[in-house]
């Protein structure tokens, strides 16, 4: 029985933290790290790591053949704000990657996939509050409409050829130990490098902008229990919602001036205030937590905390 898995994009936000989880939950050996570039120092030293293009279906192939691969994690693909500059280039990587492990899967070849959906999937007809599982999906972004065609094109394969696709719809999510690229949510990452750098931080949204938000140690976890629950309690097959907490730049400014009393934000906002105008501003996921277990931890002051914490020697001068 084949028992190794391969990471996709191991090298990106959640690639990174992914790889050290699952390098962490089924020994470094087993866990095969992939990107188009190479990782930092402690990726290419805790287990094997080899340069592939998702959206070249040979070269994942030959590595699915050569380690004995059975399960894929396809965490490559561009962002919103990106998106929106490169439309067809986005489109090209979001879903011919997203083909190549379907296929891969339809052939036999590999046995489960992982694959991450986002609230971008949403779009301005959506209800906004508690937005649920099933309901008007319109998105209004290259991103959102790659990941809801992406949704329909697993479900088809689970239906059609049996494929063992998992899907999480991620809202925006909170790190400190790789930076994102290219999302609208990112400002409440890059808040905190500001809030200690300098002490103040001009936002790309406006206040009063509601956005679902997660830290990554919960997003880790909810991708490794929808991996890890059995098949019959994976009912939905598209993507599953995914809340933790929402706020807006006001309260996450609050959140940090009770450590850091001095921080202050301004805003001036661009052409992601758009984006964000079109998505939720909080999740219904009951489904998650009924179906196989979903519960959040991180409540917005405990982010704040762990985020401090963690980036504060960085910029210790
Ligand atoms: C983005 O902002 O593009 C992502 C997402 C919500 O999927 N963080």
């Amino acid at each position: 029985m084949k028992s190794r898995i391969l990471i996709l994009g191991a090298c990106g936000q959640i690639g990174t933290e992914l790889t050290t989880a699952l390098r962490q939950k089924y020994g470094n050996h087993k866990v095969i790290a992939s990107d188009i570039r190479e990782g930092d120092e402690e990726m290419m030293k805790s287990g094997p790591f080899e340069i592939i293009d998702a959206t070249n279906y040979e070269a994942i192939e030959n590595i699915v053949i050569q380690y004995e691969i059975n399960e894929v994690y396809l965490m490559a693909a561009m962002l919103s704000a990106t998106a929106e500059k490169f439309p067809s280039k986005a489109w090209q990587l979001n879903m011919n990657s997203l083909f190549n492990v379907l296929n891969l899967a339809k052939e036999k070849k590999i046995e489960k996939i992982f694959w991450p959906s986002s609230i971008a999937v949403f779009g301005p007809t959506t209800p906004r509050v508690n937005t649920p599982q099933h309901t008007i999906m319109e998105p209004s972004t290259v991103y959102g409409i790659s990941k809801q065609a992406g949704e329909r094109w697993c479900e088809y394969y689970f239906k059609k050829y049996g494929v063992d696709v998992r899907s999480i719809r991620y809202p925006g999510i909170i790190s400190w130990q790789t930076l994102p690229g290219g999302g609208t949510t990112d400002y409440a990452i890059d808040i905190y490098h500001k809030a200690l750098k300098h002490h103040k931080y001009i936002c790309f949204l406006k206040a009063g902008t509601t956005l679902p938000m997660i830290y990554m140690d919960d997003a880790i976890r909810a991708t490794l229990d929808i991996m890890e629950a059995s098949p019959e309690k994976i009912e939905i097959r598209s993507s599953y919602n995914l809340g933790a907490i929402s706020f807006d730049p006001e309260e996450i400014t609050a959140s940090i001036k009770k450590q850091l009393p001095e921080f202050s934000i301004s805003y001036e906002p661009d052409f992601r205030q758009a984006i964000a105008d079109s998505w939720p501003q909080s999740i219904d996921d009951q489904d998650a937590r009924d179906h196989w277990g979903w519960l959040h931890q991180y409540d917005l002051d405990a982010i704040t905390e762990d985020m401090l914490k963690n980036l504060g020697p960085k910029y210790k001068n």
